[in-house]
C-alpha cells in the first residue's frame, strides 16, 4: 500500500491524530498518554509542539510555555512537569522528587530533577516558521529566547562533565531512550539495590530499582552540580542527546537572526559539539561514552544516529552511518527503525527501547536525512512511519518485524508527528 496516495485517508488520519491530541490536552499541556503518563514530559512536549505548529499554532506555543514554567533557575528544563491533579498516579511522582525542597526549582510547580533531550529550540523554530501571525510569532520567540539560552548555558556548564564540550546525561531517563541496552553496563556497575516499587510490566523491572536509586541519590545530594561532577556514579555522553543539542544550537543561531541577537555563539557551540562528537564518540559508528568507566559502550543503537541531525557532519562520517543504518537496522526489519541493532544479543523486539520502532526517532532520522539531501531515505522513513500508524494506530511504539503496536494507545508524539509527516 502506498501510504501517501489517498487524500481522504490522509484527512481521516489527520482528524484521528488531532482527536488524540485534543483528548490528551489538560488545558495547559499535552500528556503523552492519559493512563500511563499523566503529566507533561519535556521532549514529548517539543514533539507535540512541532506537530501542532501547522494545525493548532497557539496551542503549540502554550505547550512550550507550560513546560518552561517548570524550568529551574539553573536553566535546567525538567524532564517531567507534574500535574497536581494527577499527582498520585505515576511512579516516581512529586513526593519522590521533592523539587519544592530545592532552592533552584520553581515555586508551586512540582517537577522531576532530571532533564531530557533539548529539542526545544528546534520546536520554537518550527513554531516561528509556520506562524501566520508574524507579530505573535515574534513575541513568542522573544518570550522563549531567555528560557532557551538558559537551558543551553546549563548544559554547557553543569553538564560538560567530560570537559570536552559534550553534555553528559546522569540518568538513563535523561536520554529519553530509557531502557536502551547502551545503559546496561553503566547500570550494572552500580551497587545492588532493591525497592519494592511494584513495577511489573513490559519495561525492564530489573533496571527499575537502579533507576530509582540513581534518582534518589541525586535528590539526596540536593541536585547539586558539584556532586554530579565528583560523585554521581552514572555519567554518559550520549550521541542522540548531543546530536539534538547541536541541532538546537543551530536553531538558536537562526532564531537569533529573528530577534536581532548575535547568532555566532550558538554556531560556535554547534561546532564545539560536532568536534566533541567526532573526537570522543566516533569509532566507525557513534557510541555512547561511559565517563565513569572511561570507555565507549560498544553497542549500536538508534542513539548512534543522533549526530546525523547535524547537517555539517562530514561526508566521511555520513556515508558509513547511512550504510550502517541500511545494513543493520533497516535491512533486517520490516518496519523501520528498530531501536537497537537487530543482530545484537541485547536486541528484543518487545521491550521498550531495546528493539521496537518509534515514531519520534523515525521522525528525527527523517529530518536528518533531509538535512543531508538523502531524498530516498527521507521518503522511505516518512512512508514507513505513516504505514505503521495507519495499520496499528498511534501506539507508543511498534514491533520492527510485523508492525504490531506496543505500549500505550493514543500516544501523543505518534499522533503529533503524524500531522507533520502528512503535511509533507
Ligand atoms: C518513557 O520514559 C518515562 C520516564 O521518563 C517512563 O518510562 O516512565 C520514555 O519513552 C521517554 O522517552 C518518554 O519521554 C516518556 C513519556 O512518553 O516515557
Amino acid at each position: 500500500m502506498d501510504a501517501r496516495s489517498a487524500p481522504d485517508e490522509d484527512t481521516a488520519l489527520e482528524r484521528a491524530a488531532l482527536d488524540v491530541l485534543d483528548a490528551n490536552w489538560t488545558g495547559t499541556a499535552t500528556v503523552p498518554s492519559v493512563g500511563r503518563y499523566p503529566h507533561q514530559w519535556s521532549w514529548d512536549s517539543a514533539f507535540v509542539a512541532i506537530g501542532l505548529s501547522r494545525r493548532r499554532w497557539s496551542r503549540a506555543c502554550e505547550e512550550l510555555l507550560s513546560l518552561f514554567a517548570g524550568q529551574w533557575s539553573t536553566g535546567m528544563v525538567p524532564h517531567i512537569v507534574f500535574d497536581p491533579a494527577a499527582r498520585d498516579s505515576y511512579y516516581p511522582g512529586p513526593s519522590i522528587w521533592r523539587s519544592g525542597e530545592c532552592a533552584a526549582a520553581p515555586r508551586g510547580v512540582p517537577t522531576s530533577g532530571l532533564t531530557q533531550p533539548p529539542l526545544h529550540a528546534c520546536a520554537v523554530w518550527w513554531i516561528w516558521r509556520y506562524a501566520r501571525d508574524r507579530d505573535a510569532a515574534l513575541a513568542f520567540v522573544r518570550r522563549t529566547w531567555p528560557c532557551l539560552v538558559a537551558q543551553h548555558r546549563y548544559l554547557a556548564s553543569a553538564r560538560d562533565l567530560g570537559g570536552e564540550g559534550l553534555a553528559a546525561i546522569v540518568h538513563p531517563w535523561e536520554s529519553g531512550l530509557d531502557d536502551s541496552p547502551a545503559w546496561d553496563a553503566p547500570l550494572a556497575a552500580l551497587p545492588m539495590v532493591g525497592y519494592a516499587c511494584g513495577l511489573e510490566d513490559w519495561r525492564s523491572d530489573s533496571h527499575h530499582d537502579r533507576w530509582v536509586w540513581l534518582a534518589l541519590r541525586y535528590r539526596d545530594a540536593g541536585y547539586g552540580p558539584g556532586y554530579l561532577r565528583d560523585e554521581h556514579p552514572f555519567a554518559v555522553e550520549d550521541p542522540m542527546f548531543n546530536g539534538i543539542w547541536l541541532a538546537s544550537c543551530l536553531a538558536l543561531a537562526d532564531l537569533a537572526g529573528v530577534i536581532g541577537a548575535d547568532g555566532r555563539p550558538f554556531e560556535e557551540a554547534a561546532e564545539r559539539i560536532r568536534g566533541g562528537l567526532l573526537a570522543r564518540l566516533w569509532e566507525g559508528a557513534f557510541y555512547a561514552r561511559d565517563l565513569r568507566a572511561g570507555s565507549l559502550i560498544p553497542i549500536r543503537t538508534i542513539g548512534g544516529f543522533g549526530p546525523l541531525l547535524d547537517p555539517g557532519m562530514p561526508a566521511t562520517v555520513v556515508g558509513p552511518l547511512v550504510e550502517l543504518l541500511e545494513s543493520c537496522f533497516l535491512g533486517p526489519s520490516g518496519y523501520p527503525v528498530p531501536s537497537c541493532e537487530v543482530r545484537a544479543l541485547q536486541f528484543d523486539r518487545e521491550r521498550y527501547w531495546r528493539g521496537p520502532s518509534w515514531v519520534n526517532t523515525n521522525w528525527l532520522l527523517r529530518q536528518a536525512a533531509a538535512g543531508h539531501g538523502l531524498g530516498a531515505l527521507e521518503r522511505l522513513l516518512a512512508t514507513a512511519t505513516l504505514r505503521l500508524v495507519r495499520q496499528a494506530g498511534f501506539r507508543e511504539c511498534f514491533d520492527p518485524f510485523d508492525g504490531m503496536g506496543r505500549g500505550c494507545r493514543d500516544f501523543s508524539w505518534s499522533a503529533a508527528l503524524t500531522l507533520d509527516l502528512l503535511a509533507g
